[in-house]
């Protein structure tokens, strides 16, 4: 398995204020450490460590285009709003700056924008207070910046973007290098993870959409490799984390080339999104699919569930497939409620790869939530080994 890691993606570190206590947030750098250890100690993974500047483009590609940083930062812009970003990449150093926090502090938001006030445009606009606008751009409080987040964002997107281009660079390399021929999958190890994330507003840890990212990335590498064509490929989303992805959902949903598919957890946060009569709008109606369902469904019910995904996913046709996968499904996680054990991981995953037809779809599988770091490495080796079947 091609493994992207970035040592940059552990330099976030913040709190969350869970019922009324102010605690370290349990999406921790200890989740990818964990994660990597076990990925390393197989030698059949080949570990792209992405900043290893020595040796930046460290895969024997005789011919594409290099991951370019550039092209990180303009899919960015292309996919978020900008001030936000300007926003994730100062606001804790303008904090410290005016000496609101230490510097190794994280900051949180306070005050949020009431969706209901509609009195006039400042209130539509970015509050000019730094201390106030932490709350205008995000949702809850399990968002905080420290000193090192920004850092460890772009990190994370630029592993993304890098999955994007290793996905789409067989096509034109199988030739020429059988090796690439049998390599159809990605394991992008994103941190912190993107699934709540829509164009300006942070929650549930996300900061940056990763996936939305990999499928702009994936339409920008294509259409480099055959200019004067506009390919515009069909990429299915599917959704595994516990938590319903309301941000990749909004992204896409009015449009009819990206499918999304959710399983998650019914009446739980994000709490205002993946309901089953969200199925898409104008042309992306019908390719919006969310499967709700309650706590403490067993590994039984839950792969029927799948099946039933997997059929819906089939039927599109996906030129790509983005898995999101959480491992927050684990039956021991805290902010989970499913019932699922490590070995039913590997069920999950040889029920995605279960045709002929769903093994030859180009994926990447990305990192979205999960918390039990304990049990983070087995669960990921336990779908990996399903994955390969
Ligand atoms: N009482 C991801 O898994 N806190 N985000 C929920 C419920 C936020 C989860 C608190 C959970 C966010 C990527
Ligand atoms: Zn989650």
């Amino acid at each position: 398995m091609w493994v992207i890691y970035h040592k940059d993606t552990l330099l976030h570190q913040t709190v969350e204020l869970i019922g009324a206590k102010l605690i370290p947030a349990l999406e921790s750098p200890a989740r990818i450490e964990a994660i990597l250890k076990v990925l390393e100690e197989d030698e059949e993974n080949t570990i792209q460590y992405l900043h290893d500047k020595q040796n930046p483009d460290n895969l024997p590609f005789p011919k594409c285009e290099p991951l370019s940083h550039d092209l990180v930062q303009e899919l960015l812009t292309k996919t978020h709003d900008f001030s936000y970003l300007e926003h994730l990449k100062t606001a804790h150093a303008a904090w410290v700056a005016q000496g609101l926090v230490e510097e190794d502090d994280c900051i949180l938001p306070e005050c949020f924008r009431p969706p209901t006030n509609t009195t006039g445009s400042r209130s539509e606009q970015p509050p000019e207070d730094i201390f106030a606008r932490m709350g205008y751009y995000a949702f809850d409080m399990s968002s905080g910046l420290s000193k090192g987040s920004w850092k460890a964002i772009l990190a994370s997107a630029t592993i993304a973007v890098e999955a994007a281009r290793l996905l789409t660079v067989p096509t034109m390399v199988a030739l020429q290098s059988p090796y690439f021929k049998i390599q159809n999958t990605v394991l992008a190890l994103c941190r912190p993870p993107g699934h709540h994330c829509d164009t300006k507003m942070s929650g549930g840890y996300c900061y940056v959409n990763n996936a939305v990212l990999a499928v702009e990335a994936l339409h920008h590498y294509l259409n480099g490799q055959y200019p004067g064509l506009l390919l515009i490929p069909k990429v299915a989303i599917l959704d595994l984390d516990f938590h319903h992805g309301n941000g990749t959902q909004d992204y896409f949903y009015s449009n009819s080339a990206v499918l999304y598919v959710s399983i998650h957890g019914l009446n739980e946060f994000p709490y205002y999104s993946g309901f089953e009569e969200e199925t898409g709008r104008d042309s992306g109606r019908g390719f919006n699919c969310n499967y709700p369902i309650p706590v403490k469904t067993s590994a039984e019910e839950y792969m029927a569930v799948l099946k039933a995904a997997m059929d819906k996913i089939q039927d599109f046709q996906p030129d790509f497939l983005i898995v999101s996968l959480g491992f927050d499904t684990f039956r021991l996680d805290p902010l989970g409620s499913f019932d699922l054990d490590t070995e039913d991981y590997e069920t999950m995953a040889r029920c995605v790869r279960s045709s002929d037809e769903l093994r030859s779809i180009p994926a990447i599988i990305m990192l979205e939530g999960g918390y039990v770091f304990e049990n983070l490495g087995e669960n990921m080796k336990s779908f990996l080994k399903g994955w390969k079947g």
